[in-house]
């Protein structure tokens, strides 16, 4: 019998996505066939292990497929060596960290309340409770990262691993300069390119793989994939740790990652996912990409621009990346009221901290804002304007229902002329 209750459910997101204006800076649209393979058959298919190397028969299909994820992502980033199994970004930074890190180990990554990812190290996840961490910060002043407190607390502290990489930082990466002091005190560097992953694919942004010994990312954020995470190395090396297999080998990173990816922390693979992954990092091989990735570029300087222009204040002043962080103190309204504002109008955005925030994580100072999918649904920085407007309108009138409800009205109109999954009912 037809589940009717789910899928009614399941018609009524897809009439939330195409009606409203969509800004939450980690999420985007993937194309129909990213969707088509995800629900598919492969789902079916149990295949613990790697291609080749599986503890279930029937398992030579799913082995092609997810050697086609890996051989795409491979090329997608230049990379020798890449594990497309993490069911997601935290997956995959627990693995690096099983993989490179002993329990009690020192870590350095940017503080959450920065702009920094709970996996950084946060004392409310695994990475802050198994490990003892460090954080760097950003200038109270320019919003940019504080390289010099990187390296006073690296040189000071000596951490095993340095993680850069944020979820709501609108500056590229200096991995350069955190290499060196890595080297300087043998850490290694992990560099979470979760939100940005896009844009380095295309070639807008610093490369992190020539200096950073391991990068990770979700495929599902500007890279416009699944939800799922991958792991990748340019260049392999042996293991610091000197860890020999049976025959008194040392093992390599790659080994060592696979192992922790499997058996390590997860058990059967996502075969349906990683069939996604694989149609989407095909995608991203195609010329068509870079062209879209150059939109989210220029949007994010458009809509940054006509954020500036009617007195909101960015942290950094504006943004090199996909997304903006605004400090909402200067407008009287605190980014809880604004996200839930917002909500009424179908603008959809996340409140955030900001930088040296007075306010709780379950309030905030800020609301944070992205382009990636608002580009995929094919708006150009002409259209900026009229989103900003928009958003500004219902901040300014954020206890006004008559005026909130106009603007919900706008948005559908707005919206229709971006059609989202028209082949779908
Ligand atoms: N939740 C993601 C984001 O919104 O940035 C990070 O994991």
């Amino acid at each position: 019998m037809r589940d009717q209750l789910l899928f009614d459910l399941l018609s009524k997101e897809l009439k939330r996505q195409r009606e409203g204006i969509e800004l939450i800076a980690s999420e985007n649209f993937t194309s129909l066939q990213v969707i088509q393979a995800m629900g598919s058959v492969a789902t079916n298919k149990y295949a613990e292990g790697y291609p080749g190397k599986r503890y279930y028969g029937g398992c030579e299909v799913v082995d092609e497929i997810e050697q086609l994820a890996i051989d795409r992502l491979k090329k997608v980033f230049n990379a020798s060596w890449a594990n497309v199994q993490p069911h997601s970004g935290a997956q995959a930074n627990t693995a690096v960290f099983l993989a490179c890190l002993k329990p009690g180990d020192k870590i350095l990554g940017l503080d959450l309340s920065m702009g920094g990812h709970l996996t950084h190290g946060s004392p409310a996840n695994f990475s802050g409770k198994n490990y003892q961490a460090f954080f760097y910060g950003v200038d109270r002043e320019t919003g940019l990262v504080n390289y010099e407190q990187l390296e006073e607390i690296a040189r000071k502290e000596k951490p095993t691993m340095i993680i850069c990489g944020a979820s709501a930082y609108s500056r590229d990466w200096d991995y350069k300069r955190i290499r060196s002091v890595a080297d300087e005190i043998g850490a290694l560097v992990l560099a979470d390119i979760a939100h940005p992953a896009g844009l380095v694919a295309a070639g807008l942004l610093n490369d992190p793989f020539d200096y950073c010994h391991i990068v990770t990312s979700t495929t599902h954020k500007t890279l416009r994939g699944p939800r799922g995470g991958v792991i990748m190395m340019r260049n392999d090396f042996d293991n610091p740790f000197g860890i020999k297999d049976p025959k008194g080998n040392i093992r390599s990173m790659s080994a060592l990652l696979d192992l922790a990816v499997f058996p390590g922390m997860q058990g059967g693979p996502l075969e349906h996912v990683i069939a996604a992954k694989a149609v989407a990092f095909g995608e991203i091989l195609d010329p068509s990409f870079k062209i879209y990735q150059q939109h989210v570029k220029e949007n994010a300087q458009k809509m940054a621009a006509c954020f500036v222009e009617k007195g909101y204040h960015l942290i950094s002043g504006g943004t090199e990346n996909h997304l903006m962080l605004i400090d909402l103190r200067n407008k009287n309204i605190t980014g809880k009221k604004a996200q839930e504002t917002l909500d009424r109008a179908h603008i959809t955005l996340n409140k955030n901290s900001v930088p040296f925030d007075d306010k709780s994580p379950f309030v905030t100072s800020g609301m944070r804002v992205g382009v990636p999918a608002i580009t995929t649904r094919g708006l150009k920085a002409e259209h900026m304007q009229t989103v900003v407007d928009m958003i500004d309108t219902v901040l300014m009138n954020a206890d006004d229902e008559k005026i909130i409800s106009s603007v919900k009205e706008q948005v559908k109109s707005f919206m229709l002329q971006f059609p989202l999954y028209p082949e779908l009912s």
